[in-house]
């Protein structure tokens, strides 16, 4: 394809009438042709393995992410080395140049993921002339999401990384207790047990997993744990202090894939050293458990003014709706969110950021507009939102039925212990002002067939796809979140202070907040409970688990204030 011809340049037409007959002055195809006239053509007849040893031609296509021809050049490869030796020698040495240069800021996850496709497909052709080799192996994990949490894609990272640089890693899944994880560690043979998770509880639950096995006798185990909630503090002071085996932190794949190779390497017995760079991070830090003193009111609030006006309650109840235009909703997809933080693509030292932005315009831009179109029937977006009577009462915040007077049920919130001393029921008119004030939840879905196609995505060996699909998943299902929230404001009334612009949006310049219950303003998991019965969201596909997780896992929930000065906060 042309560079930029995906981005939406509009030609103009000029036409100018010459004695009644119109004359075209504007030649679009030579317009075209002077736009493009720097830009050199690719010649496709050129080779690009052309003149290299076969050697070479193998870690090329593991470097550049090239798949064609690729099995000709390895049954080439196969007339001068064993098949055991094209993978160790040859083509694990083109995964230590893809590491290197993601590690050197070089090379972006999406085409880490892609030559990580290359060498699966490679294996895949040369395994059936192998005899299975005992040792033939680097090492081998146990890789498991801990018991009561669902993430999946934090894993799935590290298991292609490791085990397309020569690892053997046994995947058992998400929500893994203690005894599946350890029988299947026993009985696969690992060497190493690699524990993942995400949610807050999931550090004490991988606290619970190390003193379980110190019990069982099963420390001769060495640990790698990873996941957003953990600290290299909590995982390399305090857990290291419990453990009678060997415990370490990596905070990516990569981290992964230096201590594998490290705890299984020659040296497998010497003690494995976080990296002097690292070590300065380690920090004091201990990870929040729930503090009781936190939810307990003792009398001292912040100062937060009533509100003026209580906004009318657009109805009281809930109510559901389940059609969307989707490409309404890619609109309110925030481009940084996804390409930076989900799809990972990170500024090289040696671009500014305009540069970068523009860099991001023209290569990503169209990779997101073409997945928007392959997921525009896949993602299901559904809605269920509503509103209803409340008043707090120190910490608490009341629901009350439609007569106002019933309590239909309280949530308790934490409190800041010093500061402003924040609590979100601040943000609602009391039992004490005799204001009877309004409240609004919502709780979105994206589906679930959006996680089968990654899945199968992830199932084929096509890496990068699924890292492009999980997080359009999710940056779908944030972006239904945020259009719902403007939606709401509107209907309260409160919309008029939103910008105009999306960017003004991302960063929450409008009336009002929209709270997650487990984001740090409001920590307390449990509090799904209660929101679930107050939306009843069965009936657009969302169930709650005994964790308090949503199903499917594309899905989120928030209580929506429309209080002028309810901003994020963080309750620690
Ligand atoms: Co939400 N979410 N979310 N969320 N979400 C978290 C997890 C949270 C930590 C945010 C926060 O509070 N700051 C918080 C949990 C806190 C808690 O436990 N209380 C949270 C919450 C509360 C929620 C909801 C409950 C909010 C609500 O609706 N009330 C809700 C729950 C959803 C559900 O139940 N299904 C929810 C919803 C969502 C979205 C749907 C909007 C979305 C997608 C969730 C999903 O993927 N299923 C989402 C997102 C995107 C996040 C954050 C922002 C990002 C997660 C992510 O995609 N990371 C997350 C905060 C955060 O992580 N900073 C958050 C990218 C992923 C590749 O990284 O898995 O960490 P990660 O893996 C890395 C490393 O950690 C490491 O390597 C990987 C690759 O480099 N690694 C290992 C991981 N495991 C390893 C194992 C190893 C080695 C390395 O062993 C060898």
């Amino acid at each position: 394809m042309v560079p930029g011809l995906a981005q939406s340049s509009v030609i103009k037409y000029h036409w100018r009438f010459v004695s009644d007959q119109r004359e075209v002055i504007y030649d679009p195809l030579i317009e075209l042709m002077k736009r493009f006239e720097d830009v050199k053509a690719v010649d496709t007849s050129v080779d690009p393995f052309a003149g290299l040893a076969v050697e070479d031609q193998l870690k090329k296509h593991i470097v550049d992410g090239i798949k064609k021809s690729l099995e000709s050049h390895l049954d080439a490869a196969l007339k001068h080395y064993e098949p055991l030796s094209i993978i160790n020698d040859i083509l694990l040495d083109g995964m230590k140049t893809v590491g290197e240069l993601f590690g050197a800021g070089k090379m972006q996850l999406p085409f880490v993921l892609q030559s990580a496709e290359v060498m699966k497909a490679a294996v895949r052709h040369l395994e059936p002339l192998m005899e299975r080799v005992e040792g033939s192996e680097k090492g081998s994990i146990l890789l498991a999401t801990v018991a009561g949490d669902v993430h999946d894609i934090g894993k799935n990272l590290v298991d292609i990384i490791l085990s397309n640089n020569g690892y053997r890693v046994v995947n058992i899944g998400i929500k893994q207790p203690i005894n599946n994880i350890l029988s299947e560690a026993e009985a696969n043979k690992c060497q190493v047990i690699g524990l993942s998770g995400l949610l807050v509880k999931s550090t004490l639950v991988m606290k619970n997993n190390l003193v379980e096995m110190n019990e069982r006798g099963l420390s001769h185990f060495p640990v790698i744990l990873g996941g957003a909630a953990l600290t290299r503090g909590y995982v390399e002071e305090d857990l290291r202090s419990i453990y009678q085996g060997r415990v370490f932190y990596a905070q990516d794949a990569f981290e992964g894939l230096r201590l594998m190779g490290e705890l299984c390497g020659e040296d497998a017995s010497a003690p494995v050293e976080a990296p002097v760079k690292e070590a300065a991070r380690v920090s004091s830090h201990r990870l929040p458990d729930r503090d009781p003193d936190l939810y307990i009111f003792d009398g001292v609030k912040s100062e937060v003014e009533p509100v003026e006006l209580v906004p009318d309650i657009p109805f009281y109840g809930v109510r559901k709706r389940e059609k969307f235009d989707i490409f309404e909703l890619y609109k309110f997809i925030n481009p940084v969110a996804l390409w930076r933080g989900q799809w990972q693509y990170k500024k090289p030292d040696d671009m500014n950021n305009p540069e970068f932005n523009s860099w991001l315009e023209e290569n990503v831009r169209p990779v997101f507009e073409r997945k928007c179109r392959e997921l525009a029937n896949v993602l299901k977006p559904a809605v269920k939102w509503g509103y209803f009577w409340a008043q707090s009462e120190g910490n608490d915040l009341i629901i009350f039925d439609e007569d106002q007077k019933s309590e239909r049920c309280r949530f308790n919130f934490p409190r800041q212990r010093d500061g402003k001393r924040l609590c979100l029921s601040d943000f609602f008119c009391s039992t004490d002002s005799g204001v009877m004030d309004v409240v609004g939840f919502s709780i979105v879905t994206v589906g679930g067939a959006v996680s089968e196609h990654e899945r199968k995505q992830f199932a084929d060996g096509d890496f990068q796809e699924y890292l492009y699909t999980h997080g359009m998943g999710v940056e779908t299902a944030e972006a239904l979140a945020e259009y719902w929230h403007k939606q709401m404001r509107h209907e309260l009334g409160i919309g008029g202070a939103d910008p105009s612009e999306m960017k003004g949006l991302f960063g929450a310049k409008y009336q009002g907040s929209r709270y997650s219950f487990g984001y740090p303003a409001c920590p307390n998991l449990e509090d799904q409970v209660q929101l679930m019965e107050l939306l009843q969201p069965a009936d657009i596909g969302i169930v709650l688990s005994e964790e308090f997780m949503l199903e499917p896992e594309q899905s989120t929930s928030a209580i929506v204030v429309h209080h002028p000065a309810a901003k994020y906060f963080n309750i620690r």
